[in-house]
């Protein structure tokens, strides 16, 4: 039994979130599972809460589902009740936090961890990380948003192989292939992550939280859609306390002071 599955950091602004089971390198249960879920939306009901660091203890990021645990539930045939009830509730809270979501990738990301990783919306990884679909080696297909998020990412032929090969993805050609925004060297990965998140606290709240919502619904919308959600999106973002303030630190030349909020 894990003490804590899921050790939460609150930091000035925002918080650092680690996966905290390294002796199964960092494996989800169904408790760690439930745990990640509860801080994610304490997190998200939190407005001074402003960016999260998501990273994983020792040498892994996170191995996926635990395989040890499923094995242990013999009258549970049928896998998908993770998928219904952890991993894609899990998924769509990440998707949908009002602030960035930085990844801090310090090891391998396999199965699962991997998908989860890429749905945040900035992706860092120590130079020794790998990705890996690792799905189809044990004869399941890729979940956690990756048969969505993969094409869109990297095109659907580096999709394809990833998924049907399951081979790990060294963090560099991550980079190289556009799959995650930057590899950095392993021991400055927590520094950059900590920078990126001071940045994200002293943002815009409100107009950060839009632009995700509009590169999320770009997925679905046809161009009309998008320049009117754009036009809405717009608006609200001009009511807030912060775009004044953007407005007259312009006209008064110097750095603008964003309380984040509306
Ligand atoms: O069930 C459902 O609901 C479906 C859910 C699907 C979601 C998924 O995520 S499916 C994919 C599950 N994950 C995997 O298949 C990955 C399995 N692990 C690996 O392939 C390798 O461990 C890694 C490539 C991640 C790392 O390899 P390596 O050589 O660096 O480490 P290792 O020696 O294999 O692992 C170290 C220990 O962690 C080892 O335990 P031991 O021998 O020291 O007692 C290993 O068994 C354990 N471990 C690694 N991954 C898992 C795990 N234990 C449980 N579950 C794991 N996923």
């Amino acid at each position: 039994m894990d003490e804590q599955p899921i050790l939460v950091e609150l930091r000035d602004g925002y918080r650092v979130i680690t996966l905290n089971r390294p002796q199964r390198l960092n494996a989800c249960t169904e408790a760690m599972l439930t745990a990640l879920n509860a801080v994610l939306a304490d997190a998200e009901a939190d407005i001074s809460c402003r960016a999260l660091i998501l990273t994983g203890a020792g040498r892994a990021f996170c191995a996926g589902q635990d395989l040890t645990d499923r094995l242990a539930k013999p009258d549970e045939k049928v896998v998908g009740g993770a998928q219904e009830y952890f991993y894609n509730p899990l998924i769509r809270r990440l998707r949908a936090l009002p602030f960035p979501v930085v990844a801090a990738v310090n090891g391998v990301a396999a199965g699962a961890a991997a998908n989860i990783a890429l749905a945040c919306d900035i992706v860092l990884a120590a130079r020794s990380a790998t990705f890996i679909q690792s799905f189809a080696k044990i004869g399941l297909i890729s979940d956690s948003v990756g048969t969505w998020i993969l094409p869109r990412l990297l095109g659907p032929a580096r999709a394809r192989a990833l998924m049907l090969l399951a081979e790990p993805l060294p963090a560099d050609k991550a980079e190289a292939w556009g799959m995650i925004w930057k590899t950095v060297n392993d021991d400055t990965l927590m520094a950059e992550a900590e920078k990126l998140c001071a940045y994200f606290t002293a943002a815009p709240r409100e107009a950060l939280a839009s632009i995700k919502a509009a590169l999320d619904a770009s997925w679905d919308n046809d161009l009309s859609a998008q320049l009117d959600l754009e036009r809405d999106l717009q608006h609200a973002a001009s009511l807030t306390a912060d775009y004044a303030e953007g407005m007259r630190a312009f006209m008064e030349k110097r750095a603008p002071k964003f309380m984040g909020r509306k």
